[in-house]
């Protein structure tokens, strides 16, 4: 498997311009003084420790080291602008612009996350206690929406094979599903059921999660994720549709069934359990040909697995990609 960890210097001069340009709003939001004022609470050391200030407010993650990245010539990253302001998270109601708006009272921290299920060391931890022994990497990728849109953006997580190891699966766990959290109080969405069946769920077979290109993500940009972009834990699955990415993750349990997830319950004719990104099987309403890149003038091609094909091609080497959707 050919994840490597990047040197500062392998990174390509296209890249550079929008890594530059969030980096520096870094150092702006420094210059306004709240890294200051965060170092005197006590954080700034240890990169898992208190990783969220308060809402709406920009908490850069330290201790990251950079992780994968392999982009053409013409991705540059999206900006931050549009990633935190295009959405998807119908717990927050279905407009693209409805998470950002309407996100603002929904409380990541205190966080507990479940592991449950066929494993031998499950239990419930604080979300610090959840992060504590894995590694913050950055990894830049494609996020490619079922609805033909696209975005790159540098993700912070953690390595969710390392997550899977630590637990210690049972031989007859074969998957691993994911569970968002039940807050009607705070996620407006959540009080119509009309909209989806709550809470939103998602899973993988458990060898699509342990390889390496999947991770938990709990930043972007540089910072603590933003409440619309699945605030405090989120999945990043690169070679799949986005809406197996699922957002602010309150659980996650080993089983043996296929998870029964929340589009391919809803809509089973139009979604399916892999979801992996592919040209050449067409949503039943529209092409999957081509995507609009956000911020692009002209459509660009899909690329099968999202161009990741060379990293998980062989996990699904005997499967009909066609009709096994
Ligand atoms: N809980 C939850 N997770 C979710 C969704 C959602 O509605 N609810 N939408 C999915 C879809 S369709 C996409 S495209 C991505 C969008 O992620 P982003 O808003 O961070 O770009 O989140 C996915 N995760
Ligand atoms: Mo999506």
């Amino acid at each position: 498997m050919l994840i490597r960890h990047a040197k500062p210097s392998d990174v390509a001069s296209h890249e550079i311009t929008p890594r530059d340009v969030y980096l520096r709003r870094r150092d702006m939001i420094a210059s306004t003084g709240l890294i200051a004022g965060s170092m005197a609470l006590g954080w700034g050391g240890d990169a898992n420790a208190a990783l969220y200030q308060g809402p709406g407010v920009h908490t850069p993650l330290t201790n990251v080291v950079e992780g994968y990245r392999k982009l053409g010539e013409k991705d540059p990253v999206t900006p931050y602008e549009a990633a935190s302001s295009y959405n998807n998270f119908y717990e927050f109601g279905t407009g693209k612009e409805d998470p950002a708006e309407n996100s603002g009272p929904f409380k990541p921290r205190p966080w507990t996350v479940t592991v449950d299920g066929l494993c031998a060391n499950g239990g419930v931890f604080d979300l610090d206690d959840f992060l504590k022994p894995h590694q913050l990497e950055e990894r830049i990728y494609r996020l490619r929406c079922v609805e033909a849109w696209s975005m790159v953006i540098p993700w912070i997580g953690i390595s969710l094979a390392d997550v899977v190891n630590r637990f210690e699966p049972s031989g007859s766990a074969k998957y691993i599903q994911f569970e968002t959290v039940e807050r009607p109080e705070e996620m407006n969405g959540q009080r119509s059921r009309f909209i989806l069946p709550w809470p939103y769920v998602e899973g993988l077979r458990l060898d699509e999660a342990m390889n390496p290109l999947a991770i938990l993500a709990v930043g972007m940009y540089g910072e603590v994720l933003p409440n619309q972009n699945g605030a405090p834990l989120r999945l990043m699955v690169p070679w799949k549709y986005g809406f197996k990415n699922i957002k602010s993750i309150v659980r996650i349990s080993f089983v043996e069934q296929r998870p029964k997830n929340t589009w391919a319950v809803v809509t089973p004719s139009e979604y399916g359990f892999y979801a992996n990104v592919n040209p050449k099987v067409d949503h039943p309403r529209w092409s999957q040909r081509s995507e609009r890149r956000i911020g692009d003038f002209l459509r660009r091609e899909t690329l099968m697995f999202n161009g990741y094909e060379e990293e998980v091609s062989s996990l699904y080497a005997d499967m009909n990609l066609k009709t096994n959707f």
